[in-house]
């Protein structure tokens, strides 16, 4: 038997991005462990790094291009096949529908893959649609939104200090299962366990009293979609209470007193009775947060995925502006990181420029709210969506309304899918291009080290060669783009038609405010591809720094406390505050939310066995007292319906629930026709976003709003044992 060796890579399954130590004897992976030695993650590992072999040798990974027959049934073909019939589809369809007749979408994994990021822009430009769409708007685009108006740049997000502070605050963000969200951190539970350690607090309001509160001081139920209302009554008291203090930020800022103004009305009493947070609390709570010199808050998925997306980001941003927390230590900072995709300090119009043709949604970033895909692919007229892209992702299962997205592909003329597996979404192509696995391409974080706690470079090389002619994503992408550009009229440039992803890194990275060739002085010690291939643990930049008023992009260089649009949604958040008739459910409604699982990531990993085994992670958690009111047991099947469908799935009482609240997991709905995906598709549950409604959104940006949905519960009849 060869001797073990090891090579060691960042983990690019979820954003911690995590060092990764892998033993292997050049063919098969022996062992993953965290790595130590790593300068970010020192160590830290989940269940999923650990696995990451399993996606690699999963026999239903698909390794060659499938082209579907006129029955149904698949067969493999070359590779230049199979651009060359993707190419003459497309371009039929674009001919004789026009550009935007073809769709894409791309999902998460799209932003961990390296070499597809370096050509995502090129791909956009060689496709020229408009109907463009991606995982963002079910997930995070309210931050973006919020950081392009207060900031001036979508990536101007603000990331918790999360090794320096005193005081966190985490409110819809669940850290010790997702490992940290817009806030990269290789691994958060030893976090927050140092901030208790050092004498300081961590705070979590939450619908569920999940895993993350084993680490807190303190945790608080509040109803979900409601948050919007608490953090109102802490600007309130901000202001009343005359904990106004920015700093440093003081002269740059716009809006304040009208702002003042507008949050006068939101007393924590009120606040309390929308929310369910006891006024006591809030006023406690927001007293020691302003009052504490390193302190931030922090809120995540359950605050952007709600009708109230945006406005709960906007506030964050704004309690961290003005009580002094905003771009100091312990609070929340701007990274630097060594490759930025911010490259220009011109303040450019990103969203609102045009809208969707059936529902008129506002345009974010040049994408369409995904929750209008299928009524873009559904309803007839000019600019009907007839074929569609997808790039890593699973819409079908991870967007709202699913179902309808399914029977919205199943009726498309012609659909690509450049993905690893044959799953509920790429059963619907025509053609299926699967790229190499995550051990066997180069990996560098061009996105996440823009969101994490500590500036950092590392570069990982294949650690297994792709298999002979199996082209990685950014071949894929660049055949594609030879092919769909010449209709555009716009020509690929030079760098990404003679380069590849190491070469254009190597650029940035040498051009980047790090490297070689920043400055004479940087000449010998600068940042390099080399110099990063040197260095296999990664090369540590540093903690994050103040940096404002520098790098603001407004167009005139100030924070905007109030921007227009949002001070709008204030407004009318204001005319129907005094309507508590809004607040009340009907009889026998709950509301629901969402949750993920430490083995789980979205709907993809449920066919690694070592992930998929244990007890049944598809449930209804249900607060026993919601359960006791309609007669449900433990492991009982209940009904749950909404506006656009209904789901049956195993009750689970539990008081980690908020009474009025249930929770469902999303990414399960494995057991579908045409898929390949022997172990996923043993797994009983189902697609939550079968009865999440896409008609549900934040209205600023149209981000999905999973959280706060009413649904009717039934009991179904009690299984015999
Ligand atoms: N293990 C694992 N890790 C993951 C993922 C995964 O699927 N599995 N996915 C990755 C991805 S793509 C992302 S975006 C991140 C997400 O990272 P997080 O946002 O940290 O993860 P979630 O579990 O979605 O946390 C949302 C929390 O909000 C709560 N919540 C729901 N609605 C509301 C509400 O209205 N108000 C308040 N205050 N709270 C609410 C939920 O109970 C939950 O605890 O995780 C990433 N990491
Ligand atoms: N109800 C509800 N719905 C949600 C959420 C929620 O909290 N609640 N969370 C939302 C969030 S935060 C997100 S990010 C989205 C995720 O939404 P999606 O990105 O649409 O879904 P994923 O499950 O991540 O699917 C990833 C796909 O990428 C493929 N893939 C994996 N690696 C690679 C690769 O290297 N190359 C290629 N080409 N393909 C690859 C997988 O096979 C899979 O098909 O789901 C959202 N949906
Ligand atoms: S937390 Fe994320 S990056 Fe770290 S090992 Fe797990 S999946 Fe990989
Ligand atoms: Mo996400």
């Amino acid at each position: 038997m060869p001797a073990p060796q090891v090579h060691f890579r960042v983990c690019n399954l979820c954003e911690a991005m995590c060092g990764l130590r892998i033993e292997h004897d050049g063919q098969r992976v022996l062992k993953v462990t965290g790595d130590e030695k790593d300068v970010f993650s020192k160590g830290f590992i989940c269940p999923k790094g650990a696995r990451i072999h399993e996606i690699h040798e999963d026999p239903d990974r698909l390794r060659h291009p499938l082209r579907k027959k006129a029955d149904g049934s698949w067969e493999e073909i070359g590779w230049k096949e199979a651009f060359n019939f993707a190419g003459q589809r497309l371009n039929e369809i674009r001919d004789k529908h026009g550009l935007d007749a073809v769709g894409l979408y791309y999902g998460n994994p799209t932003v961990h893959n390296f070499g597809f990021l370096t050509y995502a822009g090129e791909f956009r430009r060689a496709l020229g649609s408009r109907n463009v769409f991606s995982a963002t708007s079910v997930d995070q685009l309210p931050h973006q939104y919020v950081a392009h108006h207060m900031f001036g740049h979508t990536l101007h997000i603000p990331i918790p200090d999360i090794d320096r502070t005193d005081f966190l605050i985490i409110m819809g963000a669940n850290p010790s299962v997702s490992n940290g969200s817009l806030m990269s951190s290789g691994g958060v539970t030893p976090k927050l366990k140092a901030i208790r350690e050092r004498g300081g607090k961590v705070i979590v309001i939450d619908p569920r009293r999940t895993e993350t509160t084993k680490y807190a001081d303190e945790h608080h139920f509040i109803l979900p979609g409601r948050d919007v209302y608490f953090l109102l009554a802490m600007l309130h008291l901000v202001f009343e209470q005359n904990w106004v203090n920015p700093g440093h930020l003081a002269d740059h800022l716009n809006g304040m007193e009208e702002l003042r103004a507008l949050v006068r009305d939101f007393t924590p009493e009120m606040a309390s009775e929308r929310c369910g947070v006891p006024a006591e609390d809030i006023v406690r709570l927001t007293q020691q947060y302003a009052t504490t010199p390193k302190a931030v808050i922090y809120g995540r998925m359950g605050l952007s995925t709600q009708e109230h997306g945006s406005l709960c980001n906007w506030l964050l941003n704004t309690l961290n502006v003005l009580t002094g927390h905003l771009d100091r230590e312990g609070g929340a900072l701007f990274t630097t990181p060594a490759v930025s995709v911010i490259r220009t300090k011109k303040y450019r119009k990103k969203y609102g420029r045009w809208t969707s043709r059936v529902r008129g949604l506002p345009e974010a970033e040049g994408e369409f709210p995904v929750a209008a895909l299928a009524e873009e692919i559904l309803t007839p007229g000019e600019g009907q969506i007839r074929a569609m892209i997808t790039h890593a992702g699973n819409p079908v299962l991870s967007t709202p309304n699913g179902r309808q997205l399914d029977e919205a592909f199943a009726s498309l003329d012609f659909m690509v899918s450049i993905d690893i597996f044959l799953n509920e979404t790429t059963r619907h192509a025509d053609l299926i291009l699967p790229p190499p696995s995550q051990l066997e391409v180069d990996h560098y974080d061009l996105v996440f080290n823009h969101l994490a706690t500590r500036n950092i470079a590392r570069f990982s090389a294949p650690l297994f060669r792709a298999p002979e002619g199996q082209p990685y994503d950014w071949q894929i992408a660049k055949a594609l783009i030879e092919r769909l550009a010449p209709m555009t009229g716009k020509k690929p440039s030079r760098l990404y038609r003679l380069g590849n992803p190491r070469m254009i890194l190597n650029l940035a990275l040498l051009t980047g405010q790090y490297g070689r060739l920043s400055s004479w002085k940087k000449w010998f010690s600068g940042l390099s591809l080399g110099k990063l291939l040197r260095h296999p643990h990664g090369i540590d930049l540093g903690p994050l720094k103040p940096q404002l008023p520098g790098v603001l992009q407004t167009p005139d260089r100030r924070i905007q406390l109030l921007p227009e649009a949002l001070r709008e949604a204030l407004e009318d958040l204001r005319s129907k505050g005094n309507d508590l008739s809004l607040m009340h459910r009907e009889a026998g409604q709950v509301m629901l939310i969402g949750r993920r699982h430490l083995r789980s990531n979205n709907s993809w990993m449920h066919n690694a066995p070592g992930l998929a085994r244990g007890k049944e992670r598809c449930t209804l958690m249900i607060n026993p007292e919601d359960a006791g009111a309609i007669g449900v047991l433990t492991g009982q099947s209940v009904r749950v319906t909404s506006r656009v469908g209904s789901i049956e799935l195993p009750a689970e009482l539990t008081d980690e629930m908020m009474p009025g609240v249930v929770s469902i997991p999303h990414g399960f709905g494995h057991r579908r026709k045409g898929t390949q995906l022997q172990v996923a598709s043993r797994e009983a549950g189902p697609s939550v976003n079968d009865i999440t409604d896409e008609l549900r959104l934040d209205p600023l940006t149209g981000n999905a709003a999973f959280s706060g949905q009413f649904v009717q519960l039934e009991p179904m009849e009690v299984p015999t044992p």
